[in-house]
């Protein structure tokens, strides 16, 4: 994104200010231009939602999304790691992104992969992709691969927040790149594919004699497959957590874990740098620890996490982070919560660097 001239720092009212400072959070359009940072000595850390909720209420009176600068068009409350300036991670940045009735995100695109999972929408609230309009209802994951043209639409009567997920931190930071970025011409993206287009190229069956690609176009090219535009629905991610609790034993670290794969490949990861699962969690788990950054949303339920003597109380839809190599276990309170597990561990398998082993608890 571009470069924001701090002399036109945008004012937010003193009590937003001061409610964002002590939440330890930060509005998107102040975070990027402090980016290219790498920090050691990373801590857990927990974001509790209803800190990021009245955060998050106050950001969005006091500013109107048509009043941010082009370039800084998401109205986001970023969760900043102790340490830090910019993320919660190194590799890994997650925020939470309101937009009210009637309101667009503008359409945009850029090199970094994103994604968005939905905690509060409805079929009305649409993140327009690649040309479709992919309705965001409760606990929905819909992808925004690099370079795709991306704006959210709400239609809805009521403000839609939801969770994003991008490897900014890991091009901006870790590997002091850029961030490729262009505006649409339009506010809205036109919408030139039918509803449901994306998901149905990606089943059992597939266009004839066409590369496994969809046809994606971009800039980009790596070794990796890359994921196409795509909506995992909650109900059928729900049921395959229950249909696997049912008929098999938890993995002893991450309980009943379910991949959200490439639908390309059928495979992890989703992008070529983060992975996702959606883990169901019946007991406490085993301690253990590896050198790959794991970032969690609690989708459901209340519990504890434990990383290296210190314990994350956490919450539907609180936010938290185990940095690398601290031993870590999960304890849910009740007989089930379910988190979202976001991890960078595809970086370092792509070089043969994973690294993970039991620890005591
Ligand atoms: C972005 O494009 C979105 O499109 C959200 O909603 C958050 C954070 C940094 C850079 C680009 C979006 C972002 C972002």
């Amino acid at each position: 994104m571009a470069q924001q001239d701090p002399e036109e720092r945008i004012e937010l009212t003193s009590e937003t200010r001061r409610l964002l400072e002590e939440t330890d959070l930060r509005p998107l359009w102040e975070v990027e231009d402090t980016m290219g940072h790498v920090y050691d000595d990373l801590e857990a850390d927990i974001w509790k939602w209803g800190d990021i909720k009245q955060a998050i209420d106050h950001v969005e009176r006091d500013m109107p999304i048509e009043e941010l600068p082009p370039g800084f068009q998401r109205r986001v409350a970023v969760p900043i790691n102790t340490g830090m300036q910019n993320a919660i991670s190194n590799t890994i940045y997650v925020g939470v992104q309101t937009v009210s009735p009637g309101e667009t995100a503008p359409s945009h695109r850029h090199g970094a992969n994103a994604l968005r999972f939905t905690i509060d929408g409805s079929e009305d609230m649409k993140t327009v992709v690649a040309g479709e309009e992919f309705p965001m209802e409760n606990n929905d994951l819909i992808t925004t691969p690099q370079w795709e043209w991306h704006d959210h639409v709400n239609d809805s009567d009521e403000t839609a927040m939801w969770l994003d997920v991008l490897d900014l931190p890991l091009i901006l930071d870790s590997l002091n790149s850029t961030n490729v970025f262009e505006n649409h011409e339009l506010e809205r993206q036109p919408v030139t594919k039918t509803q449901g287009y994306w998901d149905s190229q990606y089943g059992h069956a597939r266009p004839a004699g066409e590369s496994n690609d969809g046809g994606i176009p971009g800039p980009f090219e790596g070794i990796r497959e890359p994921t196409p535009p795509y909506r995992f629905g909650w109900t059928e991610i729900l049921e395959t957590l229950r249909q696997r609790a049912e008929n098999n034993n938890p993995d002893p670290y991450d309980g009943y874990s379910m991949a959200y794969v490439n639908p390309t490949t059928g495979q992890e990861p989703l992008f070529p740098t983060m992975s996702f699962r959606a883990q169901l969690l019946t007991e406490a788990t085993e301690a253990h620890f590896h050198n790959a950054t794991e970032v969690f949303f609690v989708i459901e339920g209340k519990g504890t996490t434990h990383v290296d003597g210190e314990t994350l109380e956490w919450d539907q839809w609180d936010i938290f982070v185990v940095p690398p190599d601290k031993p870590h276990h999960h304890d849910p309170e009740n007989d089930e919560a379910i988190l979202l597990g976001m991890t960078d561990r595809p970086v370092f398998e792509a070089f043969n660097f994973y690294a993970e082993s039991a620890a005591d608890q």
